[in-house]
């Protein structure tokens, strides 16, 4: 009897630190959260079992051979939906422009985020913010100064606050007619696991890395008390183990959402990279499983969309089976040629597209909007 007792007791002591060292939290990161910001990360987790969204970089700002017209959309051209999950880009937002890098006004990205969340969509924001140290782009990873020189106590601790209250500024202004803040996925720091950002594994330390992103998120939260926002930690593709993908990861305290971006480059590469999509897929889908997290395949594509069955053969056969949430195409460039990752009305792609849209598990607005993700 005391060593079924003893055994009992080994058992739960040993539950309850795992639980403790990894503490599994089941709200968002955010204790604080609005009661949508709460019921989008409870509703997506449900979605999971209904199928993966389908999102669009710059959806509704511009696509090939248009820019700026209401209403319009590549993905809906070709497929008479919209999206589910809309990502946008606030890079320059840092520097009080009040266009972004890819020279697109902030109040028309306002204006986006308000009607997606008035018809039921999730908006993602991403953030290629300026090198604050030497003054160049997000690109400019020739210093290993730069996210210590952002720290307290660094150089550019105050500077990077003033970044980081613009971000505020805009994010406060994103509210619906009712005057309720909108609920936010915030990517920020992402693909930190290859080099080419300053903020990437080469180029700061992984404390240094962590000790930022909690900077980030104990600022945005708790100094500034933004409470709409829920937090995707978002790798590049070069892990091969749960260990590599999460070897900057935050916390449970700090992440809401896990992913990486995945790019293909050529055709050759189609049938390697539909393998091992897979494979990374279920690694980032098991690690968000045992933390109570939800994954995303955060960005993917193959620019200008050469293979005619993309869609249903590489794409869906990489993540169809993984019980990811959504997946994030990036932008058709209406200004730099053949920068496309969805196709438009005439591009080769446009009947598999189709086809992938009427999967029963693809799901775009009309197949959320009674979901009610908010509610
Ligand atoms: C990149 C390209 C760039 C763009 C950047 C930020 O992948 O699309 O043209 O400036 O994303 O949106």
């Amino acid at each position: 009897m005391r060593k079924i007792y003893l055994g009992l007791f080994t058992m739960a002591f040993f539950t309850f630190s795992c639980q403790a060292q990894k503490d599994i939290i089941s709200g968002p990161a955010d204790k604080n959260a609005t009661v949508e910001t709460k019921n989008l990360l409870k509703n997506l987790k449900k979605l999971t079992s209904k199928g993966i969204m389908f999102g669009h970089q710059d959806d509704l700002l511009y696509g090939v051979g248009w820019q700026n017209e209401d209403g319009q959309s590549d993905v809906r051209k070709v497929c008479g939906d919209y999206p589910a999950v809309y990502g946008w880009e606030l890079g320059h937002l840092e520097l009080g422009d009040s266009y972004s890098l890819d020279s697109v006004p902030f109040d028309a990205i306002r204006q986006h985020i308000k009607e997606v969340y008035a018809r039921g969509g999730v908006n993602t924001i991403s953030w290629h913010f300026n090198n604050p140290l030497t003054g160049g782009t997000a690109w400019d990873n020739s210093s290993a100064e730069v996210v210590k020189s952002i720290l307290p106590g660094g150089s550019k601790h105050d500077l990077f606050k003033t970044w980081m209250d613009r971000f505020t500024n805009f994010i406060t202004s994103l509210k619906d007619e009712k005057g309720v803040v909108i609920p936010i996925i915030f990517r920020p720091l992402h693909e930190h696991t290859g080099s080419w950002f300053w903020w990437g594994q080469n180029q700061c330390s992984t404390t240094d890395f962590i000790t930022l992103w909690h900077f980030m998120v104990d600022y945005l939260r708790d100094v500034k008390n933004i409470h709409n926002l829920l937090y995707c930690y978002s790798a590049s593709d070069g892990f091969n183990t749960v260990a590599e993908y999460s070897e900057r990861y935050p916390g449970n305290n700090y992440i809401d959402m896990v992913g990486f971006d995945c790019y293909q480059n050529n055709i050759r590469q189609k049938s390697s990279l539909r393998t091992t999509l897979n494979q990374k897929l279920s690694i980032v889908a098991g690690m968000a499983g045992e933390n109570n997290k939800i994954a995303a395949l955060t960005e993917v594509g193959f620019e200008a969309i050469p293979d005619t069955i993309w869609w249903t053969d590489f794409l869906w056969k990489s993540m169809g089976n993984t019980g990811i949430s959504y997946v994030l195409c990036w932008r058709n460039a209406w200004n730099r040629t053949n920068h496309y990752f969805v196709p438009y009305p005439g591009q080769v792609s446009e009947k598999d597209f189709v086809d992938f849209y009427n999967l029963p598990e693809t799901l775009f607005q009309k197949d959320i909007t009674g979901e009610a993700l908010y509610h």
